[in-house]
């Protein structure tokens, strides 16, 4: 019989520590199990365990829907990236499809990974593309304390809690998505932008629950409302959402593999303290659903 993962801690406001996550040997039993505690702790932290192999990891993955890397719109996406941030892509296996990393450390005149010591604005992956990326995974390959943490932002409270005047304004309402915001290390925008729009009040597509789904990143504006409109609710939704008991700081372990509910939650970081080692391992996690029918067209 499968031995199941069990939480043995967890932390504040969500989050939790999870032991017995093999990598190597996924079922269908497990995939159930860390699935319902996604949905109950939101972010999963599994430390202390032997490093996946990138096959081993990306096996583990299908088991919860379509790879994300393997779609052609994410293929696609880190196509145009990489021409903005080339050392995105160099780790070792310059091509799309296999594992990218985030470092700001540099070997021998090589950088181990893309986005240096950048800052991150509040997130959710892949927001601008039409397929919702449902779960989303990095690995703390070296990780000098005082890096730089990871903050995670909990969207069905934001939009469980928000003022019920306000949250009937987000009833049929769509936001419009692209990363033209996002700038290369010289400062160059992402002109060929692919774009999305997804509900403002969206919910998620194996759970239901609904969660607010605009973010600082990403979110150009509302359909159908004016730069003004859209600007000033869009900035009274972030002024609500973005507050201290919706976070869960990730404080990084070297060896750690956390795994997050990307459609609910949203994610951020400060600029990293160049002095301090820091190199991730991305794993796309799995892109399954459409926000909505007809999104792909959108
Ligand atoms: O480095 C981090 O803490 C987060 C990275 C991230 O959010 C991203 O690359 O999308
Ligand atoms: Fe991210």
């Amino acid at each position: 019989m499968t031995k199941l993962p069990e939480i043995t801690k967890t932390f504040a406001p969500y989050g939790a520590e999870v032991r017995g996550v093999d990598f190597s040997k996924p079922s269908p039993e497990v995939t159930a199990t860390l699935k319902t505690m996604l949905a109950q702790h939101h972010v999963l932290v599994s430390r202390g365990h032997p490093t996946p192999n990138d096959d081993d990891i990306s096996n583990f993955f299908e088991g919860f829907g379509e790879l994300s890397e393997r779609t052609a719109e994410v293929q696609a996406h880190y196509r145009r990236l990489s021409k903005l941030v080339p050392e995105y892509l160099e780790n070792g296996a310059n091509k799309v499809g296999t594992r990218f990393m985030l470092s700001n450390v540099e070997e021998d005149g090589k950088k181990l990974g893309g986005l240096g010591n950048r800052e991150l604005q509040w997130h959710n992956d892949q927001a601008d593309l039409p397929r919702l990326k449902t779960i989303s995974c990095l690995e703390a390959i070296d990780f000098e304390a005082g890096a730089g943490n990871t903050f995670y932002c909990d969207m069905y409270a934001a939009l469980e809690t928000m003022p019920a005047d306000l949250r009937k304004q987000l009833d049929g309402i769509f936001g419009l998505h692209d990363s033209k915001r996002y700038k290369s290390n010289d400062g160059a925008t992402h002109d060929e932008a692919p774009s999305a729009v997804h509900p403002v009040a969206l919910a998620h597509p194996e759970t239901g629950r609904k969660c607010l789904y605009v973010n600082e990143s990403f979110t150009s504006g509302i359909k159908g409302m004016s730069a003004e409109q859209s600007a000033k609710l869009l900035e009274k939704l972030y002024a609500f959402a973005y507050r201290p008991e919706f976070i869960y700081e990730h404080q990084w372990e070297t060896g750690d593999i956390v795994i997050w509910d990307n459609v609910g939650l949203q994610h951020m970081r400060n600029a990293l303290d160049p002095t301090k080692r820091r190199t991730m391992r991305v794993f796309q996690g799995v892109s399954e659903a459409l926000s909505m029918p007809g999104a792909l067209a959108a």
